[in-house]
């Protein structure tokens, strides 16, 4: 098989996907060009005079977006070139840490907002949208917190620091990653499949309920989703989590606690299985629940691949184009945002994630370390419009 790693079983449209003529893409321009072509990809001189992504996203009537930090790896949101990039790329921003509580928070009582209030700005005066990322998660969680969970005093903890950061933006925010990453990875201890959090130790499973109540208090017009990963590939332990998030979300619609988006992060792997019927099943299954789906963290981890730069950028344009392909023929996808947008300040390049075995840099993202656009850009603006043609 031509592409061993996406079993050939497929549902409705996507089948096209792999089916459609290889060029043609750049020639055909009518606006912004014609939906075809998987596999076989246009030099970076041939992409550079197409419109952005938020246009191939706009055509479809979605968003399209990245993850930003006010300075990373020397790349500041000042600078001309990455800024115009961003801008002419993009019409949803999301907080790459600068929201989490650990950057809002280090000493109980004394709040930072620098460098929130730097992407909040950035993104308004781009004219684009603002998710925020991320209420509750167990990563990247100040000191003081865990003790003062533990002194019986967790529900108001947690609803301060909601109601504070929340608050802040209220009114600016398109949607919020209330709770990340709250199920956990397989073998899990739990028979219902969440994380030992902090929260989860300190109130049990109604720390979910208690974060959505204090950010619907807090923001009624931010839609509040929950964000996750390893849902996308097709090994055992992704079903499994497929399965937990879903008795999760199934769960808090019950109770009426106010989700009402799923994050997919689709943080992509290689050398791993992408079975698209088991994926699309589940987008469904959310879908019917009636929640919105947001890919919220899209990127390539190329550690599968062969170094050749075209050969690896080919198989990773490949991927994301099967995988959203999938995701886009879901009418409950409003939103695709890629976890930074190029990709000398990806996180997959930077300690403590794992460098290639033969030491070559990843390619997660759209644009190389020049900012030219890459096979994934491509795959990405191909994606949206077979979809926007669908
Ligand atoms: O990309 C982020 C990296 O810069 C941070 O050091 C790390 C810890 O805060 O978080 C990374 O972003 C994660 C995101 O917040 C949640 N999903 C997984 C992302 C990659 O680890």
């Amino acid at each position: 098989m031509k592409y061993p790693w996406v079993q050939s079983e497929r549902v409705g449209c996507s089948r096209r996907a792999f089916l459609l003529g290889a060029t043609g893409f750049a020639a055909a321009m009518s606006p912004i060009g014609s939906a075809a072509g998987a596999g076989i990809y246009d030099a970076p001189a041939a992409l550079a005079t197409m419109p952005g992504l938020k246009d191939h996203a706009s055509a479809k009537g979605i968003l399209f977006g990245t993850a930003i930090a006010p300075t990373k790896n020397n790349l500041s949101l000042s600078d001309p070139a990455y800024g115009s990039a961003l801008v002419t790329e993009c019409n949803v921003f999301v907080a790459e840490n600068a929201m989490k509580w650990g950057s809002l928070e280090a000493t109980r009582g004394a709040l930072t907002f620098g460098g929130a209030d730097a992407v909040a700005t950035f993104a308004e005066r781009s004219g684009a949208k603002l998710r925020g990322h991320t209420l509750l998660w167990h990563q990247n969680v100040p000191g003081w917190v865990e003790p003062a969970l533990g002194s019986g005093g967790a529900e108001a903890v947690i609803r301060k620091h909601i109601a504070e950061v929340v608050g802040r933006y209220k009114g600016r925010v398109h949607s919020w990653d209330v709770v990340n990453e709250g199920v956990g990875d397989a073998p899990v201890a739990r028979a219902d499949g969440l994380r030992t959090t902090p929260f989860l130790n300190a109130l049990g499973p109604t720390y979910f309920d208690i974060a959505f109540d204090a950010a619907h208090q807090a923001d009624p017009d931010a839609v509040l989703t929950y964000n996750d990963y390893n849902l996308e590939h097709g090994a055992p332990y992704n079903a499994t989590k497929r399965n937990n998030v879903l008795r999760l979300l199934e769960g808090l619609r019950k109770r009426n606690v106010p989700v009402q988006a799923l994050g997919v992060q689709a943080h992509l792997h290689t050398g791993e299985m992408f079975v698209e019927r088991d994926y699309a099943r589940f987008l469904n299954d959310i879908a019917q629940l009636g929640l919105k789906i947001f890919v919220t963290e899209l990127d390539v981890d190329d550690r599968g691949a062969p170094m050749d730069v075209s050969a690896r950028d080919a198989q990773c344009a490949d991927l994301v184009r099967a995988f959203l392909d999938v995701t886009l023929a879901q009418k409950a996808c409003t939103a695709v945002l890629t976890w930074g947008i190029a990709d000398k300040i990806s996180w997959l390049n930077l300690p403590p994630q794992p460098l290639r075995s033969d030491g070559a840099t990843h390619r997660p993202t759209v644009l190389d370390d020049d900012l030219k656009r890459k096979p994934m850009w491509q795959a990405i603006a191909r994606s949206l419009l077979a979809a926007a043609a669908r």
